[in-house]
């Protein structure tokens, strides 16, 4: 009867708390691309939040400007820096790693609808992150 109650207990915990994930900067990924987020791209549900941890030194992910649903502030980390940010607003949130944006080494988390798929398709990224970005926009649903 204890165990069952325990059990119980355990559930409602889990069912009452919002979902974490971890995205990792790497140097390398086990595909070997370099320079990336893995995964780059994530669907998460609205209240869920993202660890993003600086597996190699060197990274820095922030919000990318322009690519977040209207209203919704940027947010910023710091170079080597793990950071966690709980994502409320529905739509695709876009972030970049700094130092190495032009490696192609971005990202995007999905929370719910891609209510801002639209405005997201028209943001432009040339080079690398533009091959990566429109990767990442192909996989959205
Ligand atoms: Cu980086």
């Amino acid at each position: 009867m204890k165990h069952l109650v325990y059990a119980l207990a355990l559930c409602f915990s889990y069912s009452a708390m919002a979902a974490t994930y971890d995205v990792l900067m790497l140097n390398k990924s086990k595909s070997g691309e370099v320079m990336v987020f893995e995964p780059a791209y994530l669907k998460i549900a609205k209240g869920d939040s993202v660890k993003f941890i600086p597996k190699d030194k060197g990274h820095s992910v922030e919000s990318f400007k322009g690519g977040l649903p209207i209203g919704v502030a940027g947010w910023k980390g710091g170079l080597n820096k793990e950071i966690t940010i709980k994502f409320d607003q529905e739509g695709i949130h876009v972030f970049k790693c700094v130092p190495h944006f032009a490696m192609g080494m971005v990202g995007a988390v999905q929370v719910g609808a891609p209510k801002n798929l639209a405005q997201l398709k028209a943001l432009k990224m040339s080079g690398k992150a533009g091959v990566q970005y429109a990767k990442i926009l192909s996989q959205v649903k």
